[in-house]
């Protein structure tokens, strides 16, 4: 080992991929430019009381115009790729029928310009932007969404499949699912249990589909996978019955997904869980043959750790960080309380836990063996502001990115097979339910001009990039 190490020793393997991630309706704006028509996003965000302030991404950051510009910051960041997403109604405005060149040239231009500036892209195919028409006709809850979203992929990969070599097929389909059709915080605002496990079950055969659809359409060597937001769902006490919280947790947080997706079946323990709500007629023979697609790599978000136990009947519900809701996200939950973490909170509200990301990590090295990973979104939300000389000042985002790049070394030394890691989020954006007031860039943004200000970490993320490896100290 000649080269020169850090006094941490902590430097990364040759060819590790760092970069940043972003999502079409989070960042784009000009959200009926160019023959985009509506998505599920756009209809949540204009019913009032939906999102905070009645924020909605009619402009965002205005990414849509300003994308040379956004480029060139990831140039300056000395990043090596770029997560982001494609908007479906910009590609196929109705979810059906023939693309549209028209939306297809924007992804054109941005894949030619990361590529020109030697940033790999990195093209994600649904971050929850559902063209309007097809919730109409039912949404995920609805099979046909399954095979509407094949055809968008194969659309998606001819196109693009030249210039992009890895895709993503769904980010984090928990959400959709459950926060989408179970507690109704995030579009389409619908709160049916039957229909959130439905809805997973769809997206879940939506990204088999898709995978095969992108085999076939893009060139060999393609790397292909989803990103899951698994849950490190951890047990108040030592208890059998916080246990089995966590068992009930686990089930529809991580196991409802990895089962079939993984290893080719749903967990029994889940469908016995929600047998009061469906018996699951809705996956059909050959199914989970289908969604269980050999993946080049797995993709993970982490922010924060989940923990629970049984209820105790004293009213200690709640606080499970998915928002004001009193319908549930968890199908299987019955007689399960949540609980905050203990430990420093970002603005999010979320526990600032390194830990729980090495403990998720061995846990996937353990599952899957020999599958690659890359961290696909790991960030925080502070309270930014630019000071009087514009410089944006955020050392509690510098302290969370080193903690959590620690615990990502240190799982490598475990034996994961880590390969790459995209920082949540390159601008500031819009945040959901959250709508502008949470802040997750390095790059922050001033929304009535659009202008961008790297923040501190942005500097020093680039530092890392650049260097492969962590600073000492600290
Ligand atoms: C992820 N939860 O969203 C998304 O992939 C991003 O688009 C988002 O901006 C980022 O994380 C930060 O929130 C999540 O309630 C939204 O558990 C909500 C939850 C998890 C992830």
């Amino acid at each position: 080992d000649s080269a020169v190490e850090p006094a941490a020793g902590r430097t990364f393997p040759p060819g590790f991929l760092w970069g940043t991630a972003t999502a079409s309706y989070q960042i784009e704006g000009a959200v009926d430019t160019d023959g985009r028509t509506p998505s599920i996003w756009d209809t949540f965000s204009h019913t009032p009381g939906k999102v905070r302030n009645g924020d909605t991404g009619d402009r965002a950051t205005d990414h849509y115009h300003r994308w040379r510009e956004d480029v060139a910051l990831l140039a300056d960041l000395g990043v090596g790729a770029y997560r982001f997403s494609l908007a479906w109604p910009r590609v196929q405005p109705t979810g059906r029928g023939p693309a549209l060149e028209k939306g297809l040239d924007f992804y054109r231009r941005l894949t030619d310009e990361l590529l020109e500036k030697g940033i790999q892209p990195v093209a994600t195919l649904y971050h929850w932007d559902l063209p309007q028409e097809l919730e109409d006709a039912g949404g995920w809850p609805e099979r046909d969404t399954a095979e509407r979203f094949a055809e968008y992929a194969a659309l998606a990969g001819e196109a693009l499949g030249d210039r992009v070599r890895t895709w993503i097929t769904l980010n984090e389909p928990w959400c959709s699912a459950f926060l989408g059709y179970g507690s109704g915080v995030h579009a389409p605002g619908r709160t049916e249990p039957e229909a959130s496990l439905r809805a997973a079950h769809h997206l879940n055969l939506g990204h088999g589909l898709a995978v095969q659809a992108l085999r076939s359409a893009t060139p060999a060597g393609t790397q292909v996978s989803l990103t899951l937001n698994l849950h490190q769902v951890r047990p108040l006490t030592d208890s059998p019955e916080d246990a089995d919280a966590v068992r009930r947790i686990d089930g529809t947080a991580n196991r409802v997904f990895t089962g079939p997706i993984l290893h080719g079946a749903y967990p029994a323990d889940v469908q016995e869980d929600t047998a009061h709500l469906t018996d699951w007629s809705f996956v059909r023979d050959g199914d989970t043959e289908t969604i269980r697609q050999p993946l080049d790599f797995l993709g993970v978000n982490y922010y924060s750790p989940t923990l629970v136990s049984a209820a105790r009947g004293d009213g200690d519900h709640g606080a499970d960080g998915h928002g004001a809701s009193s319908h549930s996200p968890w199908p299987s939950g019955e007689g399960v309380a949540f609980h905050r973490s203990p430990g420093e909170t970002t603005a999010m509200g979320w526990t600032i836990d390194p830990d729980g990301l090495y403990d998720l990590l061995l846990r996937v090295r353990d599952e899957v063996p020999g599958l690659p990973v890359m961290i696909c979104e790991n960030g925080a939300a502070f309270h930014d502001y630019a000071d009087p000389e514009g410089a944006v000042r955020d050392p509690e985002r510098i302290a969370y990115l080193h903690g959590h790049l620690a615990a990502m070394h240190r799982a490598m030394e475990a034996g994961v097979d880590l390969r790459g890691y995209f920082l949540w989020s390159l601008l500031d954006n819009f945040e959901w339910g959250h709508g502008y007031s949470k802040r997750f860039g390095l790059v922050h943004v001033d929304y009535p001009t659009g202008r961008r200000t790297p923040k501190d970490s942005a500097r020093w993320y680039g530092q890392v990039a650049r260097s492969n490896s962590l600073p000492a100290g600290s």
